[in-house]
This record gives C-alpha cells, sequence and structure tokens, in this order.
C-alpha cells in the first residue's frame, strides 16, 4: 500500500456522508504549490435536502503587505463512481481568493474525532503525487485523541505525505471567532 501510486491510494470504505457533517478543526495541513491556507482553519460539512455535500472552510491568510485576514471558502462537491471519493468546486467570498476544483478524498476517519483528507492536483510521470494537499481533522479544536495519533500517522505514511505536514494552530487572531 506504500508505493505512493495516487491510483493505489486507499480510502476510507462506505463513507457516510451524513455522519462526516458539522464542524471539523484541522491540526495538521500538507501544503500545496501555491496559495492557500494558513492557520485558524475550521470546516464545516453539510448533506442538503437533495443528498449533496456541501463545505465551507474558514482560515487565516496573510495578503499582500502583511495584511491578514479571515478567508471564507465555500466548496460543492461532486460524486464519483467510489463514495469517499468527489470532485471539490472550490471559491473564497472575498475575489483576492483563488478558486479551483480539486479533487477531495476521505482517506478514514471515525467520524467522532478524526479524518484524514487527501487532495492530489497533479499526478507525476511515474504515478506519484508532484502537487497535493491533505487536512488532518479533529472533532476536537485541542487536537487529535492520543488513541488516534497512530492510526493517523500510519495514513500519513500510506498516503506519502508524511514528514510534510505542519501543525495548523488554533491562537490566531482573524478566525478565532469560529473556534
Ligand atoms: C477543505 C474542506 C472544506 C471546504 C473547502 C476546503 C478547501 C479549501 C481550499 C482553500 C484554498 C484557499 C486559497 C487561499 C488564497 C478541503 C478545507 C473549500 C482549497 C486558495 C491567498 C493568500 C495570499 C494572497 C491571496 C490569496 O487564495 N490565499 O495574497
Amino acid at each position: 500500500a506504500q508505493d505512493c501510486q495516487v491510483s493505489n491510494i486507499q480510502v476510507m470504505q462506505n463513507f457516510d456522508r451524513s455522519r462526516y457533517t458539522g464542524r471539523w478543526y484541522a491540526v495538521a495541513k500538507k501544503d500545496p504549490v501555491g496559495l492557500f491556507l494558513l492557520d485558524n482553519v475550521v470546516a464545516q460539512f453539510s448533506v442538503d435536502e437533495s443528498g449533496k455535500m456541501t463545505a465551507t472552510a474558514h482560515g487565516r491568510v496573510i495578503i499582500l503587505n502583511n495584511w491578514e485576514m479571515c478567508a471564507n471558502m465555500f466548496g460543492t462537491f461532486e460524486d464519483t463512481p467510489d463514495p469517499a471519493k468527489f470532485k471539490m468546486r472550490y471559491w473564497g467570498a472575498a475575489s483576492y481568493l483563488q478558486s479551483g476544483n480539486d479533487d477531495h478524498w476521505v482517506i478514514d476517519t471515525d467520524y467522532d474525532n478524526y479524518a484524514i483528507h487527501y487532495s492530489c492536483r497533479e499526478v507525476d510521470l511515474d504515478g506519484t503525487c508532484l502537487d497535493g494537499y491533505s487536512f488532518i481533522f479533529s472533532r476536537h479544536p485541542t487536537g487529535l485523541r492520543p488513541e488516534d495519533q497512530k492510526i493517523v500517522t500510519n495514513k500519513k505514511k500510506e498516503i506519502c505525505f508524511l514528514g510534510k505536514y505542519r501543525r495548523v494552530g488554533h491562537t490566531g487572531k482573524s478566525c478565532n471567532n469560529y473556534i
């Protein structure tokens, strides 16, 4: 499971989107190339009447001249044959925020404590991920429970992002009102 081929990455079996709804605190992230969210990242997943998944994310960004802002991002998800793999269209509330279309894979979750998200934006010629990002989410703003840390470390290894994560602080100013 660790040949780092994007096409071989195992995702959550029988993913249940309704159990995934609600608030998730990012505790760690692996950044993509380019503009992204800095810290204080909180995501909120919903499922609408028709069963479609949507989400919002807030996070601190620092724009030109060290101006600190809270980015409000929106995402809509398109289903794929695999229930844990989605296409996510995302955009920001402010015009300076980049929008795009990314894969959105749920690698593993117990729904109540932790979740591992994965997105590869660019697959290299050898089948490994050249540019991707990932969030480790917790239901608890205080972080992962010790018993979940082992699982998360193993999954980071499986998706070949081990050692590429940074802790996501929730102590910044701009986005504190979401915690
Ligand atoms: C995810 C799950 C919940 C919904 C969404 C998610 C993804 C969010 C993404 C955010 C991208 C942010 C960008 C910020 C930006 C997976 C949490 C939607 C993909 C691109 C800057 C920074 C500095 C600057 C301008 C813009 O544009 N940041 O000068």
